[in-house]
């Protein structure tokens, strides 16, 4: 029956989970040698912070009927692509775009899909470099190719997203009209702050005061 279904689903995919973490830790590791030695080389750490989580079984059966599809491990694997997230805060918007560039110069590293919501940001005033990378894991008695989506930020970005997130992502009903604007407004300053950051920081680099 249904219940005993689903109880089925979740045993499978608490299995095939273990696979995601796995790309997640691989995925860190690069992006944690490319963080120490682009500094080491150049004086600047394009990372200012890494975060990853696997998603829930239960937000994933969430997201799949938020999408309208049936339950079914093929249908996970290949419809929820944020299964293994990656978060990358980047202390400057040309960071966000050079990391970008470095993972996706390694030969083991596809690049599934891109999503530049810096170039345009989402109505609400998201903003965020999201990469859908494919990365082989070596198990004992196979190779599995996992999608991890990675979410590539500034630090102002991070903070509107981190506090919309809180108030609003997944908020029922509506908001009264004049919040999308005060939020869209709040994501415009976030956007000013990491303009004028960045040129400071580059004026510092030229070697101009
Ligand atoms: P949660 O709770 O963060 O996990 P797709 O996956 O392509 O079929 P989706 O999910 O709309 O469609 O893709 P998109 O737009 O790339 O968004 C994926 C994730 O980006 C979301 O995952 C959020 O983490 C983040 N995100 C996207 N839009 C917003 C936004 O407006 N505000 C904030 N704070 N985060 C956003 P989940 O699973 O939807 O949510």
């Amino acid at each position: 029956d249904e219940v005993s279904r689903q109880a089925a689903l979740l045993r499978t995919l608490r299995r095939e989970l273990m696979v995601y973490k796995f790309g997640i830790d691989e995925l860190m590791t690069k992006l944690r040698i490319l963080s120490e030695e682009f500094d080491f080389a150049n004086q600047h750490d394009p990372i200012e912070h890494l975060a990853s989580r696997v998603k829930s079984p239960e937000a994933i059966l969430d997201k799949l009927a938020r999408k309208g599809l049936e339950p079914g491990i093929e249908s996970i694997k290949e419809h929820i692509e944020d299964i293994a997230g990656i978060r990358v805060v980047c202390p400057f918007v040309p960071d966000v775009y050079l990391v970008a560039e470095m993972l996706g110069r390694q030969d083991d590293v596809e690049i599934v899909k891109t999503k530049d919501y810096i170039t345009a940001p989402k109505p609400n005033g998201y903003r965020s470099l999201h990469l859908i990378v494919r990365i082989p894991v070596f198990l004992s008695d196979r190779v599995e190719r996992v999608k991890v989506e990675i979410q590539m930020r500034t630090v102002g970005m991070d903070f509107w997203a981190a506090v919309e997130h809180k108030l609003f992502y997944k908020y029922v009903g509506t908001a009264p009209a004049d919040f999308a604007d005060e939020l869209r407004a709040a994501a415009e300053t976030a956007a000013d702050l990491d303009a004028r950051m960045t040129a400071l920081h580059q004026r510092l680099q030229s070697g101009q005061s």
